[in-house]
C-alpha cells in the first residue's frame, strides 16, 4: 500500500487531518488501533476555542456543530463561599462553544467516510522505519495479517500512548512532565445544568466542575484521590460531594440523577519536543498532554493539526518546505503558553496534599487578585478563550 500521508490514530487529531487533506486533494491513509464505537465511546472534552470551531467548519463539520454547540460569553468561579464571573466577551469580546468531543469525532467520521478517505480500524501500527528516507514504511496488522503502508510523511495522532513518539531516537526527544497528586472523576447525567456557563470551584474538600454537553445533559467533576476509583464513589456520594464543592448557592440549582458515564482520568503536564523528527510529525496527545482544568487538550490539538495540515498541503501544492520546517517550533511556542495556563488554573482550583498553611494564603490570595483586577481577568480570558495563532 502507498499513500502520501499516513495517520496513525482515529481520535480528533488524525480525523480533523486527514479531512482537511483529503479536502486539498492529497492522498492520505488513517490507521487506528480501537474500532470506531470505541473511539465515540471515550467521553472527554467539552470546550472549543473559536479556533477548533473555525477548522471544524473548513472540514465541512459545522452544521451540527452550529445547530447544537452552546455559544458561552463567561464563566465561573467559585473560591470556598466567595465568587466571580469572568466575562469573556466584555474582557477580550471572544466566546467558547460547548460542544462534546464525541460530537466532534462523529462529524469528522461521518465526513471522511461520507468522502471516501481510506481508513483501517482495529489496525494497531507496530512499527515506524525510514523517517530519515525518501519514504515512510508504516507495518500495522489488520484482519489477522501483517501489512506495510508506505507513505511520504507520517502523522502521529496516536495519544499519549501511542507509538509516534518511541519513533523519535532518545538522542532527540526531549520531555518534560509534572504528574499531579490526584484525578477527576467525571460523570455524565441527563439532568439539566445547575447554571447557564461552566462552574469552577475550589473547595477546602476540593476541586469541582459544573460542565455540561446540552441543556439537558451534564458532564460534572471533582477531584479524587489517585488511589481512590469509581467503585468508591455511588451517584449519591458523587452528586452530595459535588453540591457541597460547588457551595450552597449554586447547590440549589444541581438537578441529580443516574449517571449514564463515570470515569476517573489523571491529570499530569506533559510536552515532548520536537514534535518533528524527519518525515514524521507528532500532533495532539502524542506530543502533550495538559490537565483538562483549562480546557485545552482537545484546542491544542485542533491547532497543530491547523499548523500541519498547512504545512503539509503547502508542500504538496508548491513544493513549499517553510511551514513544514518551522511546524515544531510554532507548535511548541503555542503548546508551553496552553501548558502553563493549565498548570495556572490547576494551581488555583485545586486542593495539593502537600501545600502549608504559606501555599493556602497564597491561593487564596491569587483568587482575591483575579477577583479584584480587570487585568487579571482579561489574562485568563485571553488564554482560556484561546491565544490568536
Ligand atoms: P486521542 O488519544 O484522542 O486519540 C489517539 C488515537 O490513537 C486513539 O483513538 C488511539 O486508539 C489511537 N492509537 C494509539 N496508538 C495507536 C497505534 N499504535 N496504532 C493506531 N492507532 C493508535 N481535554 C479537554 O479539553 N477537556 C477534558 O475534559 C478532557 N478530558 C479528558 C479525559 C481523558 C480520560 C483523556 C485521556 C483525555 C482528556 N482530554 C480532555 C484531552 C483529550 O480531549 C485529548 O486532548 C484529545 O483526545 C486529543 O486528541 P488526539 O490527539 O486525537 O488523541
Ligand atoms: C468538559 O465539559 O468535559 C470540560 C469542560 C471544561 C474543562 C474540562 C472539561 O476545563
Amino acid at each position: 500500500m502507498r499513500t502520501q500521508v499516513g495517520i496513525i490514530g482515529g481520535g480528533p487529531s488524525g480525523l480533523l487531518l486527514a479531512r482537511l487533506l483529503s479536502l486539498a486533494g492529497i492522498r492520505v491513509v488513517l490507521l487506528e488501533r480501537q474500532s470506531p464505537g470505541y473511539v465515540l465511546g471515550r467521553i472527554r472534552a467539552g470546550i472549543l476555542e473559536t479556533i477548533a470551531t473555525d477548522l471544524l467548519r473548513e472540514a465541512g463539520c459545522g452544521t451540527r456543530l452550529d445547530a447544537e454547540g452552546l455559544v458561552h460569553d463567561g464563566t465561573f468561579i467559585n473560591f470556598q463561599g466567595d465568587g466571580l464571573r469572568i466575562d469573556f466577551k466584555d474582557l477580550v469580546g471572544r466566546h467558547v462553544t460547548v460542544y462534546g468531543q464525541t460530537e466532534v469525532t462523529r462529524d469528522l467520521m461521518d465526513a471522511n467516510t461520507a468522502a471516501g478517505v481510506e481508513a483501517f480500524y482495529e489496525a494497531p501500527v507496530t512499527r515506524i522505519e525510514g523517517l530519515q528516507g525518501d519514504r515512510v514504511r508504516l507495518t500495522f496488522t489488520h484482519g489477522g495479517a501483517e501489512k506495510v503502508l508506505e507513505c511520504g510523511f507520517v502523522a502521529a495522532c496516536d495519544g499519549y500512548h501511542g507509538v509516534g513518539r518511541a519513533a523519535i531516537p532518545a538522542s532527540v526527544l526531549k520531555t518534560y512532565e509534572r504528574v499531579y497528586p490526584f484525578g477527576w472523576l467525571g460523570v455524565l447525567a441527563d439532568v439539566p445544568p445547575c447554571a447557564h456557563e461552566l462552574v469552577y470551584a475550589n473547595h477546602r474538600n476540593g476541586f469541582a466542575l459544573a460542565s455540561m454537553r446540552s441543556p439537558t445533559r451534564v458532564r460534572g467533576y471533582i477531584q479524587v484521590p489517585l488511589h481512590e476509583t469509581v467503585d468508591d464513589w455511588s451517584d449519591e456520594r458523587f452528586w452530595a460531594e459535588y453540591k457541597t464543592r460547588l457551595g450552597p448557592e449554586t447547590a440549589k440549582a444541581v438537578a441529580t440523577g443516574p449517571s449514564i458515564e463515570k470515569s476517573i482520568a489523571p491529570l499530569r503536564s506533559f510536552v515532548a519536543e520536537p514534535m518533528r523528527y524527519g518525515r514524521l510529525f507528532l500532533a495532539g496527545d502524542a506530543a502533550h498532554i495538559v490537565p483538562p482544568t483549562g480546557a485545552k487538550g482537545l484546542n491544542l490539538a485542533a491547532s497543530d493539526i491547523r499548523y500541519l495540515s498547512r504545512a503539509l498541503i503547502a508542500h504538496y501544492a508548491n513544493n513549499s518546505h517553510d511551514l513544514i520546517e518551522r511546524y515544531s517550533a510554532d507548535c511548541l511556542a503555542r503548546v508551553w503558553k496552553a501548558t502553563r495556563f493549565s498548570w495556572w488554573m490547576t494551581t488555583l482550583l485545586h486542593r495539593f496534599p502537600e501545600t502549608d498553611a504559606f501555599g493556602h494564603g497564597l491561593q487564596r490570595t491569587e483568587f482575591d487578585y483575579l477577583k479584584s483586577s480587570r487585568a487579571a481577568q482579561t489574562v485568563l480570558a485571553e488564554n482560556y478563550v484561546g491565544l490568536p495563532i
